[in-house]
């Protein structure tokens, strides 16, 4: 067909130098981020230029042509003579190609007569459509409306099965808009954990039926708004299903997380009845004076269990559901005057509040499992005798190695986002002002380079699910702030998650990450730019802004 042009002697002469550039250079390192595992070069090119015939994967794929036409391809779906070919693994030829690819695997296969790609899963061929769609927009485009792409074989799949971004949407809330160009970037760096930071002291952002207080009383204001009569911010339980189907089709897992017994300000503002008493800052003032659920009152205990009922119900595929259970010692001091405290401390013999919050973990972490999900918590749980085979520990203290060398030695599932350098709530160049630092702060090279530079022997790790960076909302204000703190790390986590650590290297990642750069201007997602430098976006005198409210 004259609208695909094969490898001819007559039309090469113009092609050679732009090829030889793209071999030479960029074959080991194709432009597609995360970085293939196995990039083989083959003899010739493929011109794809017109309309541009696709046999969708088996189960579909819905955004397959949405995403062709993204970059730039005028394409329909097609027969079996199509260019560009979804297949399933059973039909690759073993003997000719080599073994069929599984799970999020995927062979993409580009030769002069066309496009193939193979995979055992509809998550593998979606891997597979991002890598063409990223070769398509880095393909040179030497003539008018003409996309050339060299031939080659990329075997790919995943090095950690959980690649993950965290965010927390209590201290300041993202909404729909966000969440949904947050989901679509991290599809298109084939990331597939969205933990969901939904409850935390400043706010309580997803509604719960049985209770509605908790988001029209809970859900008012933010950290830097602690206004009572500030308009309450949520997600509205039919939002939440919107924002599941959505990441669904990207193949994201949605994981929600429910944080008690700290961190529980504003559901006790909504219920103050299940309070259990406030949180010491330095010793003397109290910041949040209701920073814990009771952790023994029968009544409290059921609401917990009615909250978690209510969640299970509306994120059947998160696997797990996430109950926080970090840094409670801050803001137990009220725990020994509870009457229900004393009592569960005399009739379990125990002596110490560790002991009453390990109880409290226990008694929940079985109700989640009951619920059908394993119980997500940070690393503070890895003492409490939780069950290995239901629990996954998110290793977060990043100087307490001792903790998590106790989690794999027990052989526990774990997540790896420890502050340094997975927390994006610090800053990323020496220059900025405004977030966190701890004896240093995150760079972008170091996120790459993340989690290799824990120096963990993998036999001992075998048990780590994936990376994970967590972006915490108490000093971003505004969406332009969580973008300039999101981005470009988010991309470097992406190739963490994904390439093998032999594969990896940070020039050559900042070759294909300027490419990217021009993928988040398109979208109107800010970023740090990390070749050239910009100005610090430090939400100085910026006001809480509350768009897209609830009914
Ligand atoms: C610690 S990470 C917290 C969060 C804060 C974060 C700020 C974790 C389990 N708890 O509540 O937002 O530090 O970096």
């Amino acid at each position: 067909p004259p609208h695909v042009r094969g490898y001819t002697f007559a039309n090469m002469k113009f092609l050679i130098l732009p090829m030889l550039i793209f071999v030479g250079s960029a074959l080991a390192d194709v432009p597609v981020i995360p970085l293939p595992q196995e990039v083989k070069p083959q003899e010739g090119v493929l011109e794809l230029a017109g309309e541009v015939e696709v046999v969708l994967p088996p189960g579909g794929g819905s955004l397959v042509l949405p995403t062709l036409r993204e970059v730039g391809l005028d394409v329909r779906e097609g027969g079996d003579e199509s260019r560009i070919r979804f297949v399933g693994a059973s039909d690759l030829d073993g003997d000719r190609f080599g073994p069929a690819p599984v799970g999020e695997g995927y062979l993409l296969m580009v030769r002069p007569h066309g496009i193939r790609v193979y995979a055992a899963e509809a998550s593998g061929h979606f891997y597979g459509l991002q890598t063409l769609a990223q070769l398509v927009e880095g393909a040179p485009r030497c003539e008018e409306g003409v996309v050339t792409l060299a031939a080659m074989d990329i075997r790919d799949e995943p090095r950690f099965g959980y690649r993950g971004f965290m965010l927390d949407e209590s201290r300041h809330f993202s909404g729909m808009e966000a969440v949904k160009r947050l989901l679509d970037g991290m599809a298109r760096l084939k990331m597939n954990r969205f933990h969901w930071h939904l409850t935390d002291s400043p706010g309580w952002r997803i509604e719960i039926k049985a209770f509605p207080k908790l988001t029209t009383v809970g859900g008012r204001g933010a950290e830097t708004d602690v206004r009572d009569d500030a308009p309450a911010q949520y997600y509205t339980q039919d939002q939440i299903r919107g924002i599941l189907a959505y990441a669904a089709a990207r193949h994201i897992v949605v994981i929600p997380e429910i944080d008690m017994p700290g961190h529980a300000d504003a559901a006790v503002k909504a219920y103050p009845e299940h309070g259990g008493g406030g949180y010491l800052q330095r010793g003397s003032t109290v910041k949040w004076p209701n920073f814990t659920f009771n952790p023994a009152r029968e009544e409290t205990l059921a609401f917990l269990d009615t909250i978690l009922a209510e969640v299970a119900g509306l994120f059947p595929e998160a696997g797990i559901i996430h109950f926080g259970g970090d840094e409670v010692h801050f803001g137990w001091h009220h725990w020994p005057e509870l009457p229900e405290v004393q009592a569960l401390k005399e009739r379990e013999g125990f002596t110490e509040l560790a002991e009453v919050e390990a109880w409290f973990n226990r008694r929940m972490a079985g109700v989640i499992n009951d619920l059908g999900f394993k119980t997500g918590g940070w690393d503070e749980i890895t003492g409490r005798d939780l069950p290995i085979d239901k629990t996954v520990i998110y290793w977060w203290r990043h100087d307490r190695r001792d903790v998590l060398g106790r989690a794999l030695e027990r052989g526990y599932p774990v997540v790896l986002c420890p502050r340094r350098p997975a927390y994006f709530d610090f800053v990323q160049h020496d220059s900025h002002q405004v977030g966190r630092r701890w004896g240093g702060y995150n760079p972008l090279a170091d996120v790459h380079v993340f989690p290799d530079c824990l120096g963990l022997d993998w036999e001992e790790a075998s048990t780590v699910l994936g990376v994970q960076a967590c972006l915490w909302t108490e000093v971003t204000v505004s969406q332009a702030r969580r973008d300039f703190m999101t981005w470009p790390r988010l991309i470097a986590m992406a190739e963490a998650g994904w390439t093998n650590a032999g594969r990896k290297d940070f020039a050559c990642f900042e070759e294909r990450l300027r490419p990217w750069l021009g993928w988040l201007d398109s979208r109107g997602i800010g970023y740090f730019d990390p070749f050239e430098g910009s100005e610090e976006v430090t939400d100085e005198g910026v006001a809480v802004e509350y768009l897209d409210m609830p009914e």
